[in-house]
């Protein structure tokens, strides 16, 4: 049987496009053949599959809204959506990657950086050559960013940036890192720092029960000289990398959904075929109800995230309107996770089954690029006017 089944209760492919059906099925195929049978061992063993970089590269799954002279693919949301989509339906951390290399990497480089800054690190990082990473948080500003200590000093040609950043995925395996400083005046810039310069090292971090397949560590700069010709010119100030987080939240409201799909359609499955006083567990209603409220929360999800996919490509969507679906995809697949489990029963507990992995992936995936709790202020504050955050 096809163990990847795209749960569409309300035919909402009618909705797409033949490419984006195209797109998804290339991604879903390449998800089933190369990640599915693997992700597991790797995350048993808290190691990053290094290999795949270069295979997302080639199918496009970094930056695909970078226009193509760049490296990108050129398409649209609805796209890079579906793509983040099927890659967390094999893995959170797996998704991870791509977003931070397509929308945290390439899009700032792209958006903020000038021509040559662009010739220079899209094309590579775009086919996978090189892998970027994502340094805004640090030890004690992780919610407030805007209160971050890292900064660059003025050198003549180039900067001393000193500081630190913490729980960076792609860190330890990066060839280049997007960094986040404050300058002299206080406000907030970003540079590119390339592996190998002086000073800069990318400590892993240990011991995560969450996105173990997913590499993680510390950026660690002390006095290293960055020339100024890798100061992103275009930007100053928190709308900077928040500016990249819409772009990244965006696909990670697709990406939830889509771990939340693998844990249904593997529930689903379960229970029609687990035996238990006589009767497929399907068949008992408490176990209907599970399954009910499950499909019908990823239908709404996937109503949610369709229109916010066609009003970013109109560049329409207010990052309001993204925080809002990263948080409902978020807190759904959590759910649906911890109901799925319950289905297999102890089976449920065991690697054999992607839906522990999920669960426990899907905590970092609550938490990273704004806590459950601030996506809910921001929608707070946009709906009140009142600023509940400080
Ligand atoms: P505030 O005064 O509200 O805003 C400062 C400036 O930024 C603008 N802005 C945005 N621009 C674009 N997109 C957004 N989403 C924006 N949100 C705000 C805002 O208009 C303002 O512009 P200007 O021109 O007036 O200067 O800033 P604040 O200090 O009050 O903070 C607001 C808050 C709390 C919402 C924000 O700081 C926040 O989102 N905190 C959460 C931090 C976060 O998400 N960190 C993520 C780190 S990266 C990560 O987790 C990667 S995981 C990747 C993976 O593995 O997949
Ligand atoms: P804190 O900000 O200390 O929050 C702790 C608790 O307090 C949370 O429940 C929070 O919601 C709550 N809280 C905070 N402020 C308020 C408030 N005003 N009102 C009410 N409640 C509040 N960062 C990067 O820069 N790049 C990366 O690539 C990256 N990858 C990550 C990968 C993983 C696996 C993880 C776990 C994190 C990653 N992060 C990354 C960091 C992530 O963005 C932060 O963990 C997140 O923003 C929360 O910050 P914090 O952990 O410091 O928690």
């Amino acid at each position: 049987t096809d163990l990847f089944q795209s749960p569409d209760y309300y035919q909402l492919d009618e909705l797409l496009t033949e490419e984006h059906i195209m797109i998804r099925e290339t991604v879903r195929n390449y998800v089933k053949k190369e990640i599915s049978p693997i992700i597991e061992d790797y995350a048993q063993r808290a190691t990053f599959p290094e290999h795949i970089v270069k295979q997302m590269g080639e199918l496009g799954c970094f930056g695909p809204t970078i226009p193509a002279q760049y490296g990108g693919g050129g398409m649209d949301y609805i796209s890079y959506g579906l793509m983040m989509q099927e890659l967390e339906r094999g893995d959170s951390g797996v998704r991870s990657t791509a977003s931070v290399q397509g929308s945290l990497v390439m899009f700032p480089i792209y958006a903020y950086g000038n021509e040559a800054q662009r010739m220079k690190y899209l094309p590579r990082l775009a086919s996978g050559e090189w892998l970027g990473c994502f340094g805004l948080t640090e030890p004690d500003h992780g919610s407030n960013p805007g209160g971050m200590v890292t900064n660059i000093k003025d050198a003549g040609d180039h900067v001393i940036l000193n500081g630190a950043k913490m729980w960076i995925s792609n860190a330890p395996f990066a060839t280049v890192a997007v960094v986040w400083a404050k300058d002299e005046a206080g406000d907030i810039r970003g540079l590119v720092v390339e592996r190998g310069m002086e000073g800069f090292t990318t400590p892993v971090t240990h011991g995560k029960w969450s996105l173990r397949a997913s590499a993680t560590g510390e950026l660690v700069f002390h006095d290293v000289k960055v020339p100024k010709e890798n100061i992103l010119p275009n930007v100053k100030g928190l709308k900077g990398p928040l500016g990249c987080l819409t772009k990244a939240r965006y696909g990670i409201a697709w990406g939830a959904l889509g771990a939340a799909m693998d844990c249904y359609d593997t529930a689903l499955r379960y229970s029609k075929e687990r035996v238990q006083f006589d009767k497929p567990i399907g068949a008992f209603q408490l176990q209907q109800k599970k399954l009910a409220e499950m499909i019908t929360e990823i239908t709404k999800a996937q109503l949610l995230v369709w229109r916010l996919g066609v009003l970013m490509s109109e560049g329409r969507a207010t990052p309001q309107q993204v925080s809002m679906a990263k948080r409902n995809s978020c807190e759904i697949a959590v759910n649906i996770a911890r109901d799925a489990r319950t289905i297999l029963g102890g089976m449920g507990i065991t690697g054999e089954y992607s839906i522990m992995r999920h669960m426990m992936n899907l905590e970092s995936v609550l938490t990273y690029e704004g806590t459950h709790d601030i996506h809910l202020l921001i929608t707070g504050m946009d709906v009140t006017g009142f600023n509940a955050f400080k």
